[in-house]
């Protein structure tokens, strides 16, 4: 079967577990109804819901994605499972504190139709709506093994918790917790720790077979590791992970506006499917400008003989501006303001812009939609430069393998003060098979 088809009969499927009289008010296509019907009444689609350690940023977090998305992927070759989307919230980074950045949907970030043509996702609130009550069957805690490793196999096991985050609430008779940020709107009825070592597919026959509960929960979903790093469903993955329609129009009306970047000029057009875009390293031109990611803010002090100063940061940069004899420059950071303000003054001579969003846009897309903007006009300069070992960088460096830069154009870092020659990023580039 077709996997764009077999994920429309999943999706109907689900809607005919819980709310069987959907059916019966027309709401779904008669078509797809009878198809559904052929492979229906056998299998009805189970749920797996992930959350990730409260630390880790958001793009991070988007790396667990793929993990858990692959693993429902494999789930999906021998039954139907959807994955649930875990609200975006509650992140360290996002420091406009007047704003509620709780419960966000993934669609204010994420092309849903994108990500569907990868594996049948659900926003949490959906499933929700599905639920009799809003009580998940089992969560699985993953935790390392208590006594360690030395020599890595993929292994896991049910043992007792080294510690968690959830508490049992004697009235209710479940398990409650943070529940992104939901907290004891919901409950879970059975709460298990697993030592876990190793890959995701390890998950799967588990899954399969050692647990009958329609709903299913990871946390700590971090532990797992990818399958296959930098391989064809990795890409795949990855490729599915398209950026809200809103947020890349925000990003492209900037790069028109101050930038002089279109995709028809910079050979950067998207094809509205990303299962039939392709592109050879070297074909995507890019706009008329350098793009810089200057991760700064804790990793000032987190690392700092990889973050330079700021005068030698602007020395680098106009170093790369001369050689790739261009003026203008796009800079993303999370510094504070002084700093891009002194920053700014040291590179005078050209023309630097940076995203600073109205009112409105941060009040709709939040610190997380500010970022992906500030990723998305990176992801499209002639030449980009990032700081070294910072995801953020990392998923600019994704995308512009999908847009099809030529690698020498992306896989840069600025150097710390004291490490002049240094060594460059790693070079994950993109394969289609
Ligand atoms: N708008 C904007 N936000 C940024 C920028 N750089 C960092 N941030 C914010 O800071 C966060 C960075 O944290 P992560 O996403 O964890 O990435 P990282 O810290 O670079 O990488 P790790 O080493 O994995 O922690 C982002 O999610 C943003 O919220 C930037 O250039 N622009
Ligand atoms: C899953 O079930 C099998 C068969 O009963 C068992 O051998 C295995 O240990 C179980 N897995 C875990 C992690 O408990
Ligand atoms: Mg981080």
């Amino acid at each position: 079967m077709n996997i764009v088809k077999q994920f429309a009969f999943i999706s109907v499927l689900h809607m005919l577990h819980w709310k069987v009289t959907l059916s019966n008010e027309g709401v779904i296509d008669s078509d797809l109804q009878s198809k559904t019907l052929n492979v229906g009444e056998a299998k009805a689609p189970r749920y797996l819901l992930y959350d990730v350690n409260p630390g880790e940023g958001f793009n991070l977090r988007r790396d667990v994605y793929m993990r858990v998305a692959n693993l429902v992927r494999n789930l999906n070759e021998d039954a139907p499972w959807i994955l649930v989307l875990p609200p975006w919230g509650g992140l360290y980074h996002w420091k406009s504190r007047h704003l509620d950045q709780t419960r966000i949907p993934w669609s204010t970030f994420f092309d849903l139709p994108s990500l569907r043509r990868f594996v049948p996702v659900i926003e949490f609130k959906e499933l929700l709506k599905l639920m009799p009550e809003p009580v998940i069957d089992e969560l699985y805690y993953l935790q390392n093994y208590k006594e360690g490793w030395t020599e890595f196999e993929d292994k896991m096991d049910i043992r007792d918790c080294i510690q968690n985050p959830y508490h049992f609430n004697e009235d209710r008779g479940l398990w409650e917790g943070w529940f992104f940020s939901y907290g004891d709107e919901v409950g879970v009825r059975k709460l298990t720790c697993v030592s876990l070592l190793g890959h995701s597919a390890l998950l799967k026959p588990f899954l399969l077979h050692n647990t009958t509960a329609r709903t299913v929960m990871t946390d700590r979903a971090e532990t797992m590791l990818h399958d296959r790093f930098g391989d064809k469903n990795y890409w795949e993955c990855r490729r599915s992970m398209r950026f809200s329609k809103a947020l890349r129009d925000i990003g492209d009306e900037f790069r028109r506006k101050y930038l002089d970047s279109t995709d028809e000029k910079d050979n950067t057009v998207l094809h509205e499917d990303w299962t039939q875009m392709k592109r050879k390293h070297g074909e995507a031109k890019g706009g008329p400008y350098v793009a810089a990611h200057l991760r700064r803010a804790d990793f000032l002090y987190a690392r700092p003989k990889d973050v330079p100063s700021l005068e030698n940061t602007a020395k680098q940069l106009k170093a790369v501006l001369k050689k790739q004899k261009l003026k203008t420059l796009f800079i993303a950071t999370d510094a504070p303001k002084d700093e891009l303000k002194e920053l700014k003054d040291l590179l005078r001579d050209y023309k630097v812009y940076t995203f600073e969003p109205p009112k409105e846009v941060l009040e709709t897309y939040k610190d997380g939609g500010i970022a992906i903007i500030d990723q998305w006009i990176c992801a499209h300069a002639r030449y980009f430069i990032g700081t070294y070992e910072s995801t953020f960088s990392f998923r600019i460096g994704d995308e512009r393998e999908i847009l099809g830069f030529d690698p020498d154009m992306t896989y840069n870092r600025v150097c710390g003060d004291e490490d002049k020659e240094c060594e460059q990023p790693s070079r994950w580039t993109i394969v289609y098979k």
